[in-house]
């Protein structure tokens, strides 16, 4: 059946890119959007409920094409940062340092900035040029650090914040949000004539629909096989409160990021805090199932190991060691689901005609935020431009015998993917419920 501006569409899950599509759809003029999930925006366990995200335009890749296709939808996404009223308030184009320090690293460099491309852009090759940055705070000696300074057109956004603009705007608009646990908790598609017709929640409720669309970030491979495509893979962040008269000195300055060791913020403006993240190819959590198949299983903590507090420690005492030894605030571990090649899965489903898929954000998609919902709406509607679809099409013959211990061009402590089911110590930071962030 052709979709129309009435068909009933159901999205799995209200996080990051299921408010983007709820929102694009909404301004499409979709008049019966229902978006499911088990907890309220921000979910507790959507990746994008963070105080700050990098909103760069940074490649992943060095073949033509996938760099052409991924400057587009930048593009896209950046344009929604810089004007469109729900996200605009929320972007803060503060500059991005990007900066490595081995050889491999550099190299690495070479792919994520394109200073040939970047108006902006400055090469920083001595310590004294990191800490010239921000003289009040950038104390630490750098050393080893080469990079880039892109000094506009990249920054971060107040990530959480932005969520629920969009989510609100959304609702404004007409889309109906069913949030909580169990009235908002899919535990199964709804499986019928060879192809999928909507979804059940947890409180028994059927969710009949003409056009599922699937956004449930890391848990994406719970509701159906993926084929080895999807990787849940988690990484770390930490927060560190700053007293009243400190903040005014950490304010404006770049987010400064090494692809080897990690990366931080200026402080936000509602609690002061400088989120920290150590870098590193991220941690699974592999674990057999009932068939007996080897997959990492998503999990929620608001803890990190001990390792990661240590690489946090470090990366401090290169760069703000005035910090190095404060107490952390916040905690938490933050899942993704990583592709073969980090290229994205937004397409039509080959075998189920009613389901449209929105997954496989590999690490890197918060900052489409503004615009990944209309490349949602486009697949539904049927309309992806072949050059993109190409890139972003749902492909499970790369995810033959796939390495679930493939970096994936990532680097950072023991430089390879680690698992939590070896993690030892975890930190003992107070807990501090997630929605109050
Ligand atoms: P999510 O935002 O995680 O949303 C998934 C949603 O599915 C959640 O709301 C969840 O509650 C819901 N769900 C789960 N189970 C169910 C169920 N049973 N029924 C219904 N719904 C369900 N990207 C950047 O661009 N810049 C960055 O600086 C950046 N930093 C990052 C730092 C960390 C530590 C991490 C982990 C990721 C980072 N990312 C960054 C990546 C980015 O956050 C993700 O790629 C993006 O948020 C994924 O969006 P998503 O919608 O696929 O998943
Ligand atoms: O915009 C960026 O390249 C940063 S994405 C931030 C990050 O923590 C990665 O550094 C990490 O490797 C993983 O992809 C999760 O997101």
């Amino acid at each position: 059946m052709p979709v129309t501006k009435s068909s009933s569409i159901l999205i799995i899950g209200a996080g990051t890119w299921g408010c983007s599509t709820a929102l694009h759809l909404a301004r499409r003029g979709y008049t019966n959007v229902t978006v499911l999930d088990p907890y309220p925006v921000p979910s507790a366990i959507s990746a994008g409920n963070d105080v700050n995200k990098i909103i760069s335009s940074g490649q992943y890749s060095s073949k033509k094409d996938e760099v052409e296709v991924n400057e587009i939808i930048a593009e896209q996404a950046f344009n929604g940062w810089k004007n469109d009223p729900i996200f605009k308030p929320y972007y803060h184009d503060t500059g991005v340092v990007m900066s490595a320090t081995t050889s491999e690293g550099l190299a690495r460099l070479g792919v994520r900035v394109r200073p040939e491309d970047e108006p902006d852009v400055s090469e920083l090759t001595r310590p004294e040029q990191f800490r010239q940055l921000a003289p009040a705070v950038l104390k630490g000696n750098f050393p080893g650090w080469r990079g880039y300074h892109i000094r506009s057109n990249a920054g971060w956004a107040h990530a959480r914040n932005a969520l629920v603009a969009a989510a609100r705007e959304a609702q404004r608009l007409g889309v109906r949000f069913v949030a909580g646990s169990p009235q908002g908790r899919v535990i199964t598609l709804i499986f019928e004539n060879n192809d999928v017709k909507g979804a059940v929640t947890a409180d028994g409720k059927v969710w009949r629909a003409e056009q599922t669309i699937l956004c449930a970030g890391a848990a994406a491979g719970q509701f159906l096989d993926f084929k080895d495509q999807l990787r849940p893979t988690a990484w770390t962040l930490v927060h560190i409160q700053l007293k009243p008269e400190e903040r005014a000195q950490y304010k404006n300055m770049p987010v400064v990021f090494n692809i080897e060791k990690g990366f931080f913020f200026e402080p936000d403006e509602e609690r002061g805090e400088i989120k920290i993240c150590d870098e590193h190819p991220g941690y699974t959590n592999m674990t057999t199932g009932a068939d007996g198949r080897v997959r990492s299983i998503p999990f929620e903590k608001t803890q990190v190991p001990r390792e990661a507090e240590m690489r946090v420690r470090k990366l401090l005492s290169e760069t703000m060691p005035q910090l190095a030894d404060r107490p952390f605030s916040f905690a938490r571990i933050c899942w993704c689901a990583d592709t073969p090649n980090r290229e994205f899965i937004i397409d039509r489903h080959p075998e189920y005609p009613s389901l449209v898929l929105g997954c496989g954000a590999s690490g890197r998609g918060f900052k489409y935020l503004p615009s990944i919902g209309s490349i949602i709406a486009d697949a539904m509607e049927d309309k992806t431009p072949a050059k993109i679809h190409k890139l972003i099409r749902w492909s499970p013959e790369i995810a033959i015998n796939r390495d679930w211990g493939d970096r994936l061009g990532r680097f950072g402590g023991p430089n390879r993917v680690m698992d939590f089911n070896e993690v030892k110590e975890w930190t003992n930071v107070t807990h501090r419920d997630i929605s109050k962030l």
